[in-house]
């Protein structure tokens, strides 16, 4: 008999991938997505998969204690996937009530349903490289401590917590991911990476003149999720319920990334002043990058350099897709989408 994998935040870039792929392992998949005014199946759509007859969707809204140990003990599955967030980090310092809800309630709740249904479920939680914010350490792994700077990753650093306890004290398969940022054409189009990839390709099809951006100069180690998605699959295959850390362990910076694509759009930009004012202009000297102090945040995360040397190891964990290769793949999927819109 095929397993149950229950996947909540499916409606989200790693739910879709996570989906595919467990789709492609014969799984059953019950994708779990709140209740919204138009439904947002686009990604799930994009992969192909939304039609699939091993694809069960349900409304569920994680936060809902009562409606979360329901579906738990109706579907009695295998697995758990708990990426359902408010996983945003600047709506997080305007929502921190909201954000904590969703990220430390919902994977309470969770937890609690597996404790009473049935502890022989595998749940994995995803964690983030948030929770290290700036520790001061060069690059982080599973031993590296937390420092979170957003009410976003002090939600998360609850919830990673919580899974490790539950895991020790009930003896639960509990584990969580600590994923560094991982991107690519199913992006929300609000994190950087999308938003430079998206606004280059309408820059370079006359659609807008400048991108609008904040701060410039902190740095991120980028992987492409549908690699890290096979890592959370990997995790709950293993023996024991361990914490790993994925990461590609080479971080850039968002200036980096932006003049990768500029570059990839045979758009050849020059930086001028610094600060608030920095922009850069095109060969003609029309601004094609300014600063809007709108897009700081209250603190920031200066630079992520993930050590995923304990899942290379243990769980074969090993990505390919270096940053040429993501932004190329980004930049000329919102090409296609900016032609055909
Ligand atoms: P995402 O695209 O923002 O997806 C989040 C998902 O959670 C969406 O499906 C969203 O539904 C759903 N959701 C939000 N609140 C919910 C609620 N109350 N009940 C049920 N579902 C809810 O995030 P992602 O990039 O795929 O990331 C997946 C998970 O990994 C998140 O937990 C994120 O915090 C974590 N993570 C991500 C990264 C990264 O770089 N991508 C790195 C580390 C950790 P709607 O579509 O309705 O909004
Ligand atoms: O793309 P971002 O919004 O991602 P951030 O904050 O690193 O969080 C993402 O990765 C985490 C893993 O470390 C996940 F847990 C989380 O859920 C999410 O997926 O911002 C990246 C950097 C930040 O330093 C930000 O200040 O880009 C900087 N930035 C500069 N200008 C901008 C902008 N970020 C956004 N979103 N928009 C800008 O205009």
């Amino acid at each position: 008999m095929s397993k149950k994998a229950i996947i909540t935040g499916i409606t989200g870039q790693d739910g879709a991938y996570l989906a595919a792929l467990l789709l492609a392992k014969g799984y059953a998949v019950y994708g779990i997505y709140r209740r919204v005014s138009t439904p947002n199946f686009w990604r799930l759509r994009a992969l192909g998969i939304e039609e699939h007859a091993a694809l069960t969707l349900i409304e569920t809204d994680i936060t809902d204690s009562s409606a979360v140990f329901a579906l738990i003990e109706s579907i009695e599955p295998d697995e758990i996937y708990n990426l359902a967030a408010q996983s945003f980090v600047p709506s997080s310092f305007t929502q921190p009530l909201a954000t904590m809800h969703t990220n430390a309630l919902g994977a309470l709740h969770l937890l609690e349903a597996i404790r009473i249904c049935n502890p022989k479920i595998r749940f994995y939680q995803a964690s983030t490289s948030e929770m290290f914010g700036n520790t001061g350490s060069p690059t982080q792994n599973e031993q590296s401590p937390f420092c979170p700077c957003s009410p976003y990753a002090t939600s998360k650093l609850y919830a990673h917590w919580l899974t490790i306890n539950y895991a020790q004290s009930y003896q639960l398969f509990a584990c969580s991911g600590i994923l560094f940022n991982h991107e690519s054409p199913l992006r929300g189009i609000e994190f950087v990476t999308r938003k430079i990839t998206d606004s280059v390709a309408k820059i370079s099809l006359g659609k807008i003149e400048c991108l609008e951006l904040g701060n410039l100069y902190a740095k991120r180690d980028w992987g492409f999720a549908k690699e890290y998605v096979e890592g959370m699959w990997q995790m709950l295959q293993y023996d024991t319920p361990e914490t790993f850390v994925l990461a590609t362990g080479k971080s850039y910076s968002i200036k980096e990334f932006v003049e990768y694509c500029f570059t990839l759009a045979k758009i050849p930009i020059a930086w001028e002043n610094s600060g608030a004012r920095e922009i850069a202009r095109d060969e003609r000297g029309i601004v094609r990058v300014r600063i809007n102090p709108k897009y700081y945040r209250p603190s920031d995360v200066d630079c992520l350099i993930g050590d995923a040397s304990k899942a290379r190891k243990l769980l074969g964990w090993n990505p390919s897709c270096d940053l040429q290769q993501l932004c190329k793949l980004m930049l000329e999927s919102d090409m296609q989408h900016n032609l055909r819109s």
